[in-house]
């Protein structure tokens, strides 16, 4: 008998965005529904409370675009905070650095993790069984709020949509915790929606972003099956971002192991800043 294919959809302000396939889990955690459907092109993929979050195929789009400018660009890199990324994707490019030696990633729902784990392991790779990875099942607004200051060297924020489930995510008083935890020259790294599909939000981090912070800056790319297509990804420190690598030993090699990222990528991919975007940061 022929599986059952059915389409899934993200829907978002009057548009809908979906992937056709076999549903291969569906259940609802304490916190959120979590679907994992399995479709021809893209692979398998996670839905979190109907927002698409990641897919086999283009999981890289994201997860070498959150990391990479970040760590390959500090000499300094021991500790690393992960708020949110259950599908282990952060975790696994964050791996690829030998002077890391602690990454705790927090992830407030268990059973994404198990989920990623039973269905995306391709997602979190090798991560899942490295030594250095500490995986915490708490809110990220607590683990951030205990945190001792100038302690981690980057934190990525990798989570959903703002909801009312991740919504504390995007406030000025979660940044500002952020900030007094990071190191001198540590690094924020968050994805910051997009400029499209998530105007309004969008501008809000950036501008949030850069009244907190010295100096901050934002890359633009693409990630496929997200509303729009187009996503951005925000990085601030409080004393210096120099995002020019030019000091990391391992940039090469971890060029070469990227499927998206190249330094020539990442340097075009800071200069995109759609000109309403511009206009309305200057506003
Ligand atoms: N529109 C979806 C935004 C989700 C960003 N986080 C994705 C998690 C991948 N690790």
């Amino acid at each position: 008998m022929k599986e059952i294919e059915i389409w899934i959809d993200e829907y978002h302000k009057g548009s809908r965005f979906g992937l056709n396939g076999k549903v291969l889990l569906k259940k609802n955690s304490k916190y959120q529904e979590i679907l994992i459907i399995e479709n021809e092109y893209y692979g398998k993929a996670l839905m979190l409370d109907g927002c698409w979050m990641t897919s086999l195929r283009d999981e890289k789009y994201y997860h070498e675009c959150l990391v990479h400018p970040a760590l390959s660009s500090l000499d300094q890199k021991s500790n690393i905070l992960i708020i949110g990324g259950g599908d282990g994707g952060t975790a696994r490019e964050c791996i690829k650095y030998s002077q890391i030696t602690k990454i705790d990633l927090v992830e407030i729902d268990k059973e994404v993790i198990k989920a990623s784990k039973t269905f995306l392991q391709e997602i979190g790779g090798k991560a899942w069984n490295d030594k250095r990875l500490a995986i915490h099942i708490e809110d990220g607004v607590k683990w951030v709020e205990k945190a001792k200051d100038n302690f981690y060297d980057v934190i990525f924020i990798d989570c959903s949509d703002p909801s009312e489930l991740s919504n504390f995510l995007f406030t000025d008083s979660f940044y500002k915790e952020c900030k007094r935890i990071l190191t001198k020259n540590g690094i924020l790294a968050t994805q910051s929606e997009s400029p499209e599909s998530f105007k309004k939000i969008h501008i809000h981090i950036l501008k949030s972003l850069k009244k907190i912070f010295k100096v901050s800056d934002t890359m633009y790319s693409f990630v496929p099956i997200y509303p729009s297509g187009i996503w951005s990804w925000t990085f601030a420190s409080k004393e210096k971002l120099d995002l020019s690598n030019k000091n990391c030993k391992e940039v090469a090699q971890i060029e070469k192991d990227c499927e998206i990222w190249n330094l020539s990528f990442q340097n075009a991919a800071f200069k995109m800043m759609p000109n309403k975007i511009v206009k309305a940061l200057d506003s």
